[in-house]
């Protein structure tokens, strides 16, 4: 399989991490979308990453369903829960933090906007979603402290996300038991082997 990443995405980090979780990657090999010719446009009409191309040349896009792929191969965890009862709330805190994520991608977007056309209606209203969905994540912490299934893996790439790139928000602050639940997660092998470099 074939991987186009860029090593800042959360996106293809959570995909990294699962891949690890599931024990296949060393089936995947990762190519630099950002190098000269890597472009995945021709693959990927959003040309975004992740993009999976898998051993049969199928493309994948979407985060989300190159996990459920991946958890389709390999011995590991399940990540997605077959049985329904449990898979629902593991897809509700899932899609809760891709909300949370595509929210502080634009946020920073617009700081790069040329001075004078950046909104701060725009910024306010993303800054609001990520709030409230840092309040309900912890409100639902028990999703990510049972079984190991992608709620935690998405959690633990979200959340150093927010450490990186958003330096005015301190979601420690409001947040204690994602705090102690992060202190937990975010050295283990998985996520030590994906972290970005600075
Ligand atoms: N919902 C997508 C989001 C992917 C995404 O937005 N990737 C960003 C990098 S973090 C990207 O490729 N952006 C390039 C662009 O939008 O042109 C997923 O979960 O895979």
């Amino acid at each position: 399989m074939k991987l186009y990443y860029s090593p800042t995405s959360p996106y293809v980090r959570i995909v990294r991490v699962a891949a690890l979780e599931k024990g296949v990657d060393g089936r995947i090999e990762l190519i630099d979308a950002r190098a000269e010719g890597n472009d995945t446009e021709d693959k990927n009409p959003l040309n975004k990453v992740p993009t999976l191309i898998t051993d049969d040349g199928e493309t994948l896009i979407e985060s989300r369903l190159i996990c459920r792929y991946l958890d389709s191969l390999g011995a590991g965890p399940e990540l997605y829960p077959r049985e329904a009862s449990a898979r629902r709330p593991v897809l509700q805190f899932e899609a809760l933090i891709h909300g949370v994520l595509d929210a502080t991608v634009l946020r920073r977007m617009e700081t790069r906007r040329e001075d004078g056309t950046q909104s701060a209606w725009w910024d306010q209203r993303q800054k609001r979603k990520i709030a409230l969905g840092l309040d309900r994540l912890e409100a639902d912490i028990e999703a990510v402290t049972g079984a190991p299934t992608i709620a935690p893996i998405a959690l633990g790439c979200a959340l150093s996300f927010l450490d990186r790139v958003l330096a005015d928000t301190d979601w420690r602050a409001d947040h204690p038991r994602l705090k102690a639940w992060y202190e937990t997660y975010k050295d283990t092998p998985s996520m030590a082997a994906t972290a970005p470099g600075d």
